[in-house]
Formats: structure tokens, sequence, C-alpha cells
């Protein structure tokens, strides 16, 4: 093992074409992310980097879709994409993007540099064309029978289906994505790479001097060098990308799979000035972390344009990850196959964590795993709830009940061979989450913090402290207090282990504990004396909510409707998602007139209980007083709205919700981030007045 001084991490740049979906997030974010945040618990000098990848054919071919320009897509998702990842606390230190200039000249010089030590083949060759559409037809221009698995719809750069990496040449009756046309062949120049100059390197630092890499990434590495490495392409015909730095390189633009790589590079540049310290020394642990599909451009392709630049430090390792499957079917986008993290984030606000809880237990570390509701709903209700959840929220209750709100003492002399068990697990679990997190064993060590809590609960019950309180035999108050010192020192150590995992979670924990973030440090993890004697805590709030089975039917009955069957694939492809919300089909003018929409003032907002996302509003109208219960409750605090105007439709069938009966309906508007605004007028005018 390496001295490493500095770690940089990677995660896979998500192509700027589309949201983000639970695949992505198993396979890759949630792993980068457990990691980055162990790796600043152990107060190591750590770097997280990540950024859109916004070149390349997955991108014009959505802007040919949505009828729009390849900029108005990549501004879109771009947008989508970050905000869903700060929205799950995925804590990169920059999420950059590759239309950025510092981007653009980082990746020209890279090329600019290999070009220069003369390293790439000028070549002239014939390749697929399309006629009608006027394109060169590479990687997902084109489309044809996989073959290696006979898929029909595999992709002229791979087949999403096994997963293999295709060329167009062995795509079997090949044709257009863009107009269906059966392309021809026409010459055209390129620069390519002679990646079998690297060949050998590459089998003695993978295979010799990296026999520690996960199988799936070692399997995979082998079988690429010992099928032997061609020549790769590094430019392509296109006029969207980082154009060729060369005199007579017009139309031609940097390969995606050249560009992107480079991203982290410019990412970190864009971060810090500090960046060479974390590219060009050796002692800079570099980890990608990635999917499956990305195993060879990060293995193979990118670490010999490494090799060949001399500039810059290899990958130390690559835990790249299988893929998730969902209700027993791969995510298929085109099929719309997927939970998409920016709808989940809407349908469970505040519930963020249960996600990244259950796609780390159930993460496809070392094969392809399935995502079901159900399992999310069991994992939530019998893991989060009943163990975790519960755990904590009894050693805080109990201590308010039998020791007054405050940490108890530790009578030393009273402690038995349960204690002493118990302050045993702590130490044992800290080292054990600690070793298979190093290990990138992201879910061993998620099962051992919870099977702490469970601990813990066992704990508990054996112990019974509710039942010591009647106060007659002269000892029971010092058997309680030990009881609870414990459970609340276990209490801290469960924040600082979950804090990787669930960091909200902790958050919340750190705040019923009332102590600072540095708590977490990892030096304290399996330390007995993390509160001290006599310290009042905070009353426990809940840190996780029962999942109902109308809401995980509600998200099944989502995705199965949501299904774009085979024949309307086409059709859907180009519908989904325009850039402007698609409109509703036209009305009569009689149709709006019967709504009678009024100007009115919130006197008192208040929540409602046991549903949180619902307001009781009473409104002014006027002549009359309004009860109104609206579904705005995470987007305002009651005692912010109070007199602010709003559109109210007055006339609206009363509604019963949550026993309460609402007589109306306020008008909202929801922007970009799904945020909600009030509509309201310019100034304010008396509360009743029309709105024609
Ligand atoms: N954008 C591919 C993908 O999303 C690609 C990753 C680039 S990492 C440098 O699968
Ligand atoms: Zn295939």
């Amino acid at each position: 093992m390496k001295d490493y001084k500095r770690i940089l991490i990677t995660a896979a740049l998500p192509y700027a074409n589309g949201p983000v979906h639970i695949g992505h997030m198993a396979g890759v974010y949630i792993p980068a992310d457990i990691y980055a945040r162990y790796q600043r618990a152990q107060k190591r000098d750590v770097k997280f980097v990540c950024g859109s990848d916004e070149h390349g054919v997955p991108i014009t071919i959505r802007a040919m879709k949505e009828g729009v320009s390849p900029q108005q897509i990549v501004d879109k998702y771009h947008a989508i994409i970050k905000n869903s990842f700060e929205q799950m606390g995925i804590s990169f230190d920059i999420y950059s993007r590759t239309s950025n200039k510092v981007h653009h000249e980082t990746a020209s010089d890279f090329f600019k540099t290999l070009y220069d030590k003369g390293l790439f083949e000028e070549k002239e060759t014939e390749q697929f064309y399309d006629e009608k559409a006027k394109v060169f037809l590479a990687d997902r221009y084109i489309m044809g029978t996989c073959p290696v698995c006979s898929n029909p719809r595999a992709y002229g750069d791979q087949c999403e289906n096994c997963g293999s990496t295709l060329s167009p040449e062995m795509l079997i009756s090949p044709h257009s994505t863009l107009s269906d046309a059966v392309p021809v062949k026409k010459k055209t120049k390129h620069w390519y790479f002679p990646l079998q100059n690297y060949e050998a390197w590459l089998k003695e630092w993978i295979l010799e001097e990296h026999k520690e890499w996960k199988p799936n990434v070692y399997g995979q590495c082998k079988s690429w060098l010992d099928n032997g490495l061609q020549p790769r392409a590094m430019t392509r015909d296109s006029n969207w990308g980082i154009k060729v730095p060369l005199p007579d390189a017009e139309g031609k633009v940097l390969y995606v799979w050249f560009d992107a790589p480079i991203g982290y590079i410019s990412a970190t540049k864009e971060l810090t000035p500090d960046w060479s310290k974390y590219w060009c020394r050796e002692d800079t642990k570099l980890i990608h972390f990635i999917g499956k599909d990305n195993i060879v451009f990060h293995c193979i392709i990118f670490p010999s344009m490494l090799k060949a630049h001399g500039n810059f430090v290899l990958p130390d390792n690559v835990p790249a990850n299988e893929f998730l499957n969902i209700e027993g079917d791969k995510v298929s986008t085109s099929r719309n196959w997927a939970v998409w993290v920016n709808e989940y984030l809407q349908d469970f606000k505040g519930c963020e964590d249960v996600l990244r809880y259950v796609l780390c237990s159930n993460a496809p570390e070392t094969k392809d795993n399935d995502f079901t509701w159900k399992d999310f709903q069991e994992k939530n209700n019998s893991e989060l709830v009943a163990v975790f959840g519960n755990f904590v929220n009894r050693a805080f209750v109990l201590m308010h009940k039998l020791c007054g709100g405050k940490v108890p003492p530790l009578h030393s002399n009273l402690t038995d061979e349960t204690d002493k068990a118990l302050m045993e697990n702590m130490q044992q679990a800290a080292l054990h989450v600690q070793r298979s997190i190093e290990e990138y064993k992201f879910r061993d060590a998620l099962f051992e913090v919870i099977d702490l809590a469970r601990k813990g609960n066992k704990y508990l019950q054996e112990k019974e402290p509710w039942k010591k309180s009647s106060g007659d035999v002269p000892d029971n108050q010092k058997l309680i207090d030990n009881c609870l010192h414990l459970c609340l020192q276990l209490t801290a150590n469960l924040a600082i282990l979950i804090n990787p995992f669930l960091p909200k979670t902790a958050g919340k924990m750190l705040h019923m504990m009332k102590v600072v973030d540095k708590m977490l440090d990892w030096e304290n993890a399996g330390k007995i004396k993390l509160l001290s004697v006599g310290y009042s805590l905070r009353p426990p709030e809940l840190l996780f909510r029962k999942m109902e089975d109308t809401e995980i039917s509600l998200q099944v009955e989502k995705l199965r409707s949501g299904l774009v069957s085979a024949e309307n694939r086409k059709q859907h492809a180009e519908r989904v998602e325009p850039l402007a919300l698609s409109m509703k089909p036209p009305i009569q003018y009689d149709d709006f007139g019967k709504l009678d929409l009024r100007i009115g003032t919130i006197l008192s907002a208040q929540k409602v209980e046991k549903a949180d996302k619902l307001l009781r509003l009473e409104i002014d109208l006027g002549l009359e007083k309004r009860t109104i219960v609206s579904g705005i409750a995470q987007h305002f605090k009651p005692e912010e709205i109070i007199n602010k105007q709003v559109v109210v439709v007055a006339n609206l069938a009363p509604r019963k919700m949550r026993g309460i009966e609402s007589n109306g309906m306020i008008l909202m508007a929801e922007d970009q981030e799904g945020k909600l605004h009030f509509v309201k007028p310019e100034s304010a005018i008396n509360a009743g007045a029309p709105v024609t």
C-alpha cells in the first residue's frame, strides 16, 4: 500500500441529455459520496469532483428530438441534474460542466500535447454516412443488431443490453437513428490513438499491479487486453463539441470520450489554483467512481491517454458497480422504465436519506441488482424506522423520563457483562465500518451500522430500565443511569457511523444531542465518552417516518403507466420533456368565465397534523373568511406568509382534507426548481377584489 498524501475522487460525468435516475445514484454518486464524506471525516485532504458531460451524440440527438439547440439541452439538464445532486446531499467540491472555457482549453491542450509528440495516426477511412441527414454515423447515430446478444437496438458504440463495446462496422443491418436510412460509405479523415502501443504496459499495470481491483472491473479489463487493442479514432465529424485544434480540421471535434474524462482535470482546475498538486503528484490517490459501462474508458483508454501525456497520475482504483434494475426489468430511458431522482425528490420531500439508504443497502456492488418499491418500503419501515430510528428515539425518551433530560453518569463499579459487551460492540463496529468503506464495500459497512443499532435495541430490551424506576432497591437509579449513559454514547457513535451514508440524519442527531459537527470526526468513532455527564439534551425528533402502502402503490402505478411500449417509443421520444411544459388543450371563454377568482389575504396559517405537505390557511376574502387547506407546507413556513395576498379560486366545491373542509384553492406558480411562488397583485389591494 502506497503512502498517499491526498485523495482525488471523481464521479462519472453524467450526460446532460436527461435527468439522473436511481440507477446512476446507486451505481456511482452515492458510493462516491459515502467515500468522500468518510475521507473528510478522517480529516484527509480530499477533493471530490464531477460535472455535466455536455458533448457527444447523446446531446445532439436529444436536441434534434426536442427541436432545440444542443446548448439549450445542456443548459436545461445541467440545471436539473445539479439540483438533484444537491438535494440528495452529494457533496461535490465542484459540479462543473464540459462546456466551460477552462475545459475547452484543457482538452484542446491535451490533444495538442499528444499531437505534438507525434502520437496520433492520421487516417482517411470510409465510414457510414446518412445521405438524407448529411451526417457521418458514429456512436449513437447508428443502430443495428448486436453481434453478441442479438439485441436489435444496439448502438454504434455500445449495446445497452449486454454491455459490449461496439463499433459501427460490427452492427448487423445498421441504420441511421436520425432518418432510419440505410447508410452508405463515405471517406473522412480522423486522428487515431494507437491503443495497441499501450497494451504491454496496461497488462503490467492492471493485470499485475492491480490485482486488488474489483473482480468485475479486473475481469472486463482482462478480456479487453486478451482480445488485443486497436487504434481508436479520437475525433468526430460534428459541429457540437471541442474543435480539433489543428489547421485543416474544419467540421471536426474531439471524440466525447476523449474530452469527457479530461473534464475531471478541468473541474479540479476550476476548483482550486492548487489543482496540479492533485493531478501531478505521485502521492495523490485518484479514485474513479463509475458504472460498469464506463470501465473500458476509465481503465484502458483514459489511463493510456494520461500515460501518453506524461504529466498526470493514474487511478489507484476504479470501483465500478454493475447495474440496478427496477422491478425486475432493466432500466431503459427510451421506454421510460426508470425512477427519476428529480421526481422522487418531489414525491418524497424530506426523505432524501431514505433513498440513499435503500440504494446503498441494495447497491449492485458485485452483480446487477433489483430495486422494487416494496423493498424500498420494507427497508424504510423495518430497518430505518423500526431499528435505527426506534433505538435513538427510545434512548432519548427514556433519558428524559428517567434521567431528567441529562446525560446520566456511568457508575463503573456496577457495569456488568452486558454493558461491557455493548461497549465492545461500539468499538468493533467502528473498525468494521472503516475497513469496509476503505475496501469500497459500502453495503457491508452500512449493514454493520444498522446492526449496531439493532444491538442497542436488544440491550435496552434486556436491561428494561423502565421497570427499574420503582426506586425501592438502592442501586436502581444507578443501574438506570448506566443503561442510558451507554445508550446515549451509542447514539453518538451511531451518528458518526451513519454520517457518510445519511448525512441529514446525522445532522438531526447532532441537533438533538446539542453537539457540533466536530463530534463526527472519525477519530471519535468507537469512543465511549462522547457526551459529557450532566449535559442536557433536546427532546427527540423523528428521524424517519413510516411509508404507507398507498404512497408505495402510487409509485408502482406511476412506473407502469409511464412505461412506453416499443411501438410508440418513437413518438414518445419526440414528445418527452419539451422545454416548455406541454400546453393543455384549448378551452372556450365560457369555461374560463365559470371561475370566480378573488384576491385574498392570509390571516393565519398552521401546519396540519400528520400531513407534512399541508397548511391550514384562514383567508380574508373581503365579505367573508375562508378556511383553505393548501399543499404548500414544504415551501413556506406558516409565520412567513401571514398578511400575504394571494389569488383564490373562490367557487371551487368544498373538499375535505385530513378532516378539514377546504373551501377554495390558492394559485401558485412553479419555477424550474419545482419551488412554489404565490401569484399576487403588484401592490396590496382590497381583499375580495375580483381577478378577471
Ligand atoms: N457521460 C457516460 C455515461 O453517462 C459518460 C461518462 C463520462 S465520465 C468521464 O454513461
Ligand atoms: Zn448486446
